[in-house]
């Protein structure tokens, strides 16, 4: 059994007010040409597993809908024979999802989206797929999830098939980073014990790719959905099952469209110079190591950065909300009622200088003439 893995997809995303439908539309072409690829090698793939988070919402903009209708077809149309299971992760809206999902049954594409058949698995050859879609925890201590879990495998037990699990949760250790929603505490988080029993577990809902213990797997999104993704690879997993044998996972890298980075340095090197040109296309966020605040930073940047969605200056905010502004406080406090030497700190700190005498002899003027109508 030869099978790839993906999951949270998130079509339709909007990233920091950015549609990313060409993004979307290239990462899922890579997965096409890598089904393709399977075909050409002589060792095909028999089935694609989205585990989760096909869309980002339960109400998914036209065009994402469009864009994985197309990529079912594509992939039809390009390896007829391939199974292509899919999850409703807690993104999606389960009853969309399963629109037509009897029908597309017959056509080899089977999506789950309640929790009617997930005993049922989807036989491949020597191999049954068990399919738990996303399901709310209820107030128990024991997430229900792991209760699913546990009868999923006493079917699974008996059976001389090898046994996958495809489901949609935050398995109790992963790692977590910013764009999955709902991930909080630990209340929701499932026991990796209960994966034991099958050949293989392939997870989605966290956008790592990572390994959480023996056979079980999160491939990750596809792509980046946040800045603190930046420095993870993202990828498809081929994985090959073999009665007898250890499961072998391997990584397929994802070429994104636009990386996603996060740079730091100070605000001339982007403003002036070559040195990030590298990243001009790019979805890009700026750390600046300023001291002083940048007005306007985006506007001045965004000729030479056309996708920078962030800019951040937490060094400059931090220095000038703490030190400055404990001077700022003793300097009022030590002008007491003076409004004049008030009117003094507050141009010296604003030019950085001593104040010019005439805005400060204006300034007297106008204190002399509101003091006469005052006494008039
Ligand atoms: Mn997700």
């Amino acid at each position: 059994m030869k099978f790839l893995q993906t999951g949270d997809l998130h079509l339709g995303k909007l990233f920091y007010e950015r549609s990313l439908i060409p993004d979307q539309k290239d990462m899922l072409s890579q997965i096409v040409c890598e089904i393709k690829n399977g075909i050409s090698s002589g060792s095909p793939y028999q089935a694609l597993l989205i585990c989760g988070d096909v869309y980002d919402r339960s109400v998914p903009p036209a065009e994402a809908v469009e864009l994985f209708s197309s990529f079912l077809a594509d992939l039809r149309n390009t390896s007829p024979n391939l199974h292509i299971l899919i999850i409703s992760g807690n993104h999606d809206s389960a009853n969309r999802l399963s629109y037509a999902a009897e029908i597309l049954d017959y056509q080899n594409i089977h999506i789950r989206a309640s929790l009617e058949k997930i005993q049922t698995p989807i036989i491949i050859e020597d191999t049954a797929f068990y399919m738990l879609p996303f399901c709310r925890s209820g107030a128990d201590d024991q997430p229900l999830e792991e209760k699913l879990i546990k009868d999923i495998a006493a079917c699974a037990f008996g059976d001389d098939r090898q046994a996958v699990l495809l489901a949609h949760l935050f398995a109790n250790g992963a790692e977590k980073s910013d764009s999955e929603r709902g991930v909080w505490g630990t209340a929701e988080q499932v026991s990796k014990t209960v994966f034991a029993d099958f050949t293989y577990t392939a997870l989605g809902h966290l956008h790592k790719c990572q390994n959480v213990t023996g056979n079980v797997w999160y491939s990750g999104s596809p792509l980046a959905y946040s800045f603190d993704e930046s420095s993870n690879a993202k990828c498809l997993l081929q994985v090959e099952l073999e009665p007898g044998k250890e499961p072998a996972v391997t990584k397929i890298p994802i070429d994104p469209l636009h990386k996603v980075v996060r740079l730091s340095g100070a605000f001339v090197e982007f403003y002036e110079g070559d040195k990030y040109s590298e990243y001009k296309d790019d979805y890009v966020e700026i750390s600046c190591t300023d001291t002083t605040i940048v007005e306007n930073p985006v506007l001045l940047l965004r000729p030479r950065f056309a996708n920078l969605l962030s800019f951040r200056q937490e060094k400059a905010v931090i220095e000038e909300t703490s030190s400055d502004m404990t001077a700022r406080r003793n300097s009022i406090f030590q002008a007491k009622d003076n409004i004049q030497e008030h009117l003094k700190l507050f141009l010296s700190d604003l030019y950085q200088q001593e104040p010019p005498q005439e805005e400060l002899g204006l300034f007297q003027t106008l204190l002399d003439e509101k003091e006469k109508d005052e006494t008039a």
